[in-house]
């Protein structure tokens, strides 16, 4: 009667795996080709919005990442510092655009309304450029 059971367990593992696994596999492909097309569909949707965007630029190794920028009237531009010491965004010449110290990890947003040369004012040397499409 036990050896039975055992023969019988062992029957019933053996087809119920391969039929799992099989049926596993199968969910599987049909499960990842949604995912796939998904995906892809996101992509032209993001490119497709024609509202305000946001572009963020990088500060880094002394850098404004990108140093020339454009972007549309309305949009966002986030200022991120990356590095290692502390840095700002100021407008040069001196305009309307001063941002506080930005620390690592701080981060200064603007919608900018005109375009503009501006530099970090505690490292002088980095400049960059921001431009406006009106
Ligand atoms: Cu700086």
């Amino acid at each position: 009667m036990k050896s039975n059971l055992k023969s019988l367990m062992v029957l019933t593992g053996m087809f119920v795996l391969p039929a799992f696994i099989g049926c596993q596999s199968q969910n599987e492909q049909t499960a990842a080709e949604p995912t796939a097309e998904t995906e892809t569909a996101a992509e032209p949707e993001q490119q497709q919005t024609t509202g305000p965007k946001t572009d963020t630029v990088v500060i880094y190794q002394m850098q404004f990442q990108p140093a020339n920028l454009t972007v549309n009237k309305g949009d966002t531009v986030v200022w991120i510092n990356k590095d290692l010491v502390a840095h700002n965004v100021t407008e040069d010449p001196a305009g309307s655009v001063k941002s506080d110290t930005l620390n690592t990890g701080d981060s200064f947003k603007l919608v900018p309304d005109h375009s503009f040369n501006y530099i970090c004012s505690i490292h002088p040397t980095m400049k960059a450029q921001l431009t406006v499409n009106e």
